[in-house]
């Protein structure tokens, strides 16, 4: 800053000398970059030790926020600040340059993939964990203010492990059916296995460029990985995270698509693939003695022909539902016979799976985010129930007809929503808003907001898990000087506070294995 000042003042005094001045040079930003990021961020920009400096990767850490992170660094990280090392200009010339995409993007298929895989340790032949708590009422505490993550007694609320992850984790971690290994994603693509038991991380990859999310399949022996960057959905072995096979997400036509997210169906024993761009549903077996599907003539790029593709059966065979726009954001009713997904301008659209085609268009204001749906029966009626991204309300629908039973109001709109078989409460945020300090609690036989609890006033409070018996409700205060607050489930009275760093989501893991209904899958 001070070298730039001194170099206009003095600028100045040539023009008052009468002399000419020359142009002051725009800052490099290339050789800036080369200079103080490379060595961390990799000289392509797509991450090494510190993650890759891409637009589709930094979502919103860009511009001023971008520059801040340059100038000052990120607090319990390796990042460094470089306001001491580069004035105003340069520091907004980096962020400038990281906020451009790259001219050509790479290459990242298998050979990639395989190259990046890294095995810290192999699992000890165990037949119990190396601890005294139930294995199965863990919590994994994803916190994303300083990229750890902590093992959780969900009996004792004491914490077993807390480790450093990859940066920037998203999405729910997902567990084997027995609950000893996790598996969690960073969106620059990265997979780590993690031992539960031993509470030791094993193995890494890194499945794609710009990742989305992973889900399990359901004899817990595939992973796959919905990537935006590129445009594929990789197949993982869970044993080693080698990989099995890569699909190019394109439709029928050959029009490439990123992958917005994968999901499992366990009654159908396959994933769910949502595809960005293109009118299709991807639905992939997961069982080796699946039926054979045809899926039709592609339009081949590489070839520039059209050619008949092969049937498929068995694992991994490939069947297209195709329906009249692209969807985004799935909720899955509880037998997986139906998906709610988001589309253009407040419209949603049921699709059945068994019959493969949309059968119903709800209007759906305020941007639902059918994700976060919970599920239960009221008044004898299964129902489904979601949060708003812009309007502080609850919708609960019909899931026989799809009908709107109720909008619930609530204090600002919200992101989760939460709840468990043995509770009649479910726990929603108002995150979105200005009330993002509160949590409204919702009977989920009156349809009414019973109570509001503000964990922390003017700290953002949101993401609820409840422990396996439905006993206790987590909520986190998703600040960098965070915490997450356990209170009693039926009384709303606050047990106890621990002290984490923006914990952005805790997963139990039998609630998880076992696809409870008031919890995310
Ligand atoms: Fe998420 C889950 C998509 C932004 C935190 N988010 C998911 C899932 C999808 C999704 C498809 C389900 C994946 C799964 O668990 O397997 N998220 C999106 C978006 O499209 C969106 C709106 C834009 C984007 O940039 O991707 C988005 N998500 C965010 C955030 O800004 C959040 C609040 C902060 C963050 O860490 O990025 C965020 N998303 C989460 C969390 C989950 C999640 C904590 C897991 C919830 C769960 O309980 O399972």
């Amino acid at each position: 800053m001070k070298r730039r000042f001194r170099s206009k003042f003095a600028a100045a005094l040539l023009v008052v000398a009468g002399l000419t001045v020359p142009a002051q040079a725009e800052p490099d930003a290339v050789k800036l970059f080369a200079d103080h990021c490379a060595s961390c961020h990799g000289a392509d920009r797509l991450g090494g030790q510190g993650p890759a400096l891409l637009p589709e990767n930094l979502g919103r850490l860009m511009g001023p926020r971008a520059a801040a992170v340059i100038a000052d660094g990120r607090t319990a990280t390796q990042m460094p600040g470089f306001s001491a090392t580069l004035d105003k200009d340069e520091i907004a010339a980096l962020a400038a340059f990281i906020a451009t995409p790259l001219p050509k993007m790479p290459a990242w298929g298998s050979l990639e993939i395989a190259a990046s895989r890294v095995i810290h340790a192999t699992a000890p032949a165990l037949d119990r964990p190396r601890f005294a708590a139930d294995p199965l009422n863990l919590f994994v505490v994803v916190e994303t203010g300083d990229h750890h993550a902590t093992i959780l007694d969900g009996d004792r609320f004491e914490p077993l492990a807390r480790f450093p992850t990859r940066f920037a984790l998203h999405g729910g971690p997902k567990f084997t059916p027995d609950g000893r290994y996790v598996f969690f994603m960073s969106r620059d693509g990265w997979v780590s296995k993690y031992d539960l038991w031993s509470l030791t991380m094993l193995s890494e990859v890194r499945a794609g460029i710009n990742s989305r999310n992973i889900a399990i399949s359901r004899d817990g022996k595939h992973i796959a990985v919905a990537n935006y960057l590129p445009h594929t959905l990789v197949m993982l072995s869970t044993a080693d995270l080698s990989v099995e096979k890569i699909f190019e997400a394109r439709d029928k036509k050959g029009n490439s698509s990123r992958v917005s997210a994968v999901y499992q169906a366990p009654p159908r024993d396959s994933f769910i693939a949502a595809l960005k761009d293109v009118p299709e549903i991807w639905e992939i077996a997961t069982d080796p003695n699946a039926p054979p599907v045809y899926p039709g003539l592609v339009h081949s790029h590489e070839k520039g022909m059209v050619e008949a593709l092969q049937s498929s059966q068995g694992l991994f065979a490939l069947r297209r539902i195709e329906i009249p726009e692209p969807l985004d954001d799935f909720f899955f009713d509880p037998p997986y016979r139906n998906l709610v997904g988001s589309a253009r301008e407040g419209k949603a659209i049921v699709v059945n799976l068994t019959v493969g085609r949309d059968i119903k268009q709800l209007s759906l204001p305020g941007l639902p985010h059918l994700g976060s749906g919970i599920s239960w029966t009221w008044n004898g009626r299964p129902v489904m129930a979601t949060p708003h991204l812009k309007e502080g309300k609850i919708s609960v629908l019909d899931m026989q007809d799809w009908s709107l039973i109720k909008a619930i109001d609530t204090p600002g709109p919200g992101f989760f929503m939460r709840s468990h078989e043995n509770s009649p409460y479910a726990w929603t945020d108002a995150m979105m808003g200005p009330k993002k300090d509160t949590m409204s609690i919702i009977d989920k036989r009156s349809l009414e907001i019973v109570r509001t609890v503000t964990p922390a006033p003017n700290k953002t409070a949101a993401h609820v898990e409840f422990d396996k018996y439905g006993r206790y409700a987590l909520v986190s205060i998703w600040e960098n000087d965070g915490a997450l607050v356990i209170y009693d489930a039926a009384s709303f009275a606050e047990i106890k506070r621990i002290p984490m760093s923006r914990p952005s989501g805790k997963y139990n893991v039998w609630n998880k294995i076992n696809f409870s209904d008031g919890t995310s899958h």
